[in-house]
């Protein structure tokens, strides 16, 4: 067993911005009281990654990026009683710690022990359990997946059904929950209402996926890509819309489908124009806009109050308001009974190795998600 040993393995280290990723030799630590080393089976390529390498969110380098993710437990620390090695596992990226003031909140699915905020790329001891070339490496929002093993704390980890296939619920650590949930748990979309979603990604639609099942009855999917209508379509979009095709403001356009302004608005871009093209695009009494897009670090939004003073209501979620602990066990179930499905999101799937590939695909827009396999 490699218990309490180090582990030699791969792994896609980020040495800084603007390059490409490099397969290196790391040493995975063992894990220390209250942490869990994974051996990862599954990852996605989600946009957030590649925030990191296109330099639009600071971090520490250098960093094992990967937030979307299934694995196996290798071996616990101290102290961890709910997990043990060979339970199926998906890593968390917001922990979920039950004590803290936001835990404790039912309608907030935040933790304070998270590191979404600044980045500061350590576990809960703030140190880390990778190093490469005698060098610390950074970790990236309490999971770190682009690697054959990981450490992780354990409030950032939930353990999973043992029929779920990983290769394709490791969408349930990121994309398909975060933009499910936007509709279903944050917005809370009522059936027979308008909704428009910017960005139509895997998180986009996923909100899609999420606008449909909620009962909407006008879906309006806006990409600057039209090679995307056609998935949208098959997850239930109404209506397909390109900005560049009019030569006034989206917002506008907008308005006159939908009898004055959406009732929800979702930006799933990371765009701070379109997030405030998003909340015009709402109905002025009560429309609600939920922003989901990473914007770059030091961004920022600006818009008219009078916007907001006639009822408009605006929001945000990381993970789509999923209690990453509790929700993310709830929806592999869902999804081994086959109540939910995404299957469709993911469009290739590619040896680890091949993970610059992977980010190639995103970039020029040809995937929606890429799966890596170890
Ligand atoms: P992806 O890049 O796959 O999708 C974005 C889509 O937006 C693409 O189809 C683009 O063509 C489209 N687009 C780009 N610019 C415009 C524009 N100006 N107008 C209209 N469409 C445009 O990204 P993804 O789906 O993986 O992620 C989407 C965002 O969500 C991204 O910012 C990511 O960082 C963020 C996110 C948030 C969270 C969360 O918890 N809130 C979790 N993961 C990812
Ligand atoms: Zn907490
Ligand atoms: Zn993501």
């Amino acid at each position: 067993s490699t218990a309490g040993k180090v582990i030699k393995c791969k792994a896609a280290v980020c040495w800084g911005p603007k390059q490409p990723l490099s397969i290196e030799e790391i040493e995975v630590a063992p894990p220390k009281a209250h942490e869990v080393r994974i051996k990862i089976v599954a990852t996605g390529v989600c946009r957030s990654d590649d925030h990191v390498l296109s330099g639009a969110l600071d971090v520490n380098f250098p960093i094992i990026l990967g937030h979307e993710a299934a694995g196996i437990v290798e071996s616990v620390g101290e102290g961890v009683t709910n997990l043990k090695p060979g339970d199926k596992v998906i890593p968390l990226f917001i922990p979920q710690c039950g004590k803290c003031r936001c835990c404790k909140n039912p309608d907030s699915n935040f933790c304070v022990k998270n590191d979404l905020e600044k980045f500061n790329g350590v576990l809960q001891d703030n140190t880390t359990r990778f190093t490469c070339k005698g060098k610390t490496v950074y970790n990236f929002i309490s999971t770190s997946t682009f690697t054959e093993y990981t450490v992780v704390d354990d409030i950032a980890v939930a353990k999973i059904h043992p029929d779920a296939p990983l290769d394709k619920v490791c969408l349930i650590g990121c994309g398909f929950s975060t933009g499910y949930g936007s509709a279903v748990k944050t917005a809370k979309v009522k059936p027979g209402s308008s909704c428009v979603v910017f960005g139509l990604g895997g998180v986009g639609l996923s909100v899609i996926i999420g606008c449909k099942v909620a009962g909407a009855a006008k879906i309006i999917a806006v990409d600057v890509n039209p090679d995307k209508f056609a998935k949208a379509k098959e997850f239930g979009a109404t209506e397909c819309i390109n900005p560049k095709d009019y030569d006034r403001p989206i917002n506008e356009v907008l308005a006159e489908m939908t009898d004055g302004g959406v009732d929800y608005a979702f930006e799933v871009i990371g765009n701070t124009g379109i997030m405030t093209s998003a909340l015009k695009s709402s109905f002025f009494c009560g429309g609600k806009t939920v922003i989901v897009g990473l914007a770059p670090s030091n961004a920022t939004m600006t818009f008219d109050p009078m916007l907001m003073l006639t009822g408009r209501v605006l929001t945000g979620a990381f993970f789509g308001g999923f209690k990453s602990k509790d929700d993310v066990p709830q929806t592999v179930d869902d999804y081994v009974n086959k109540k939910i499905n995404f299957d469709g999101l993911i469009t290739h799937e590619l040896p680890f190795e091949q993970i610059n590939e992977g980010f190639e695909l995103l970039r020029n827009g040809k995937s929606i998600r890429t799966v890596l396999n170890f």
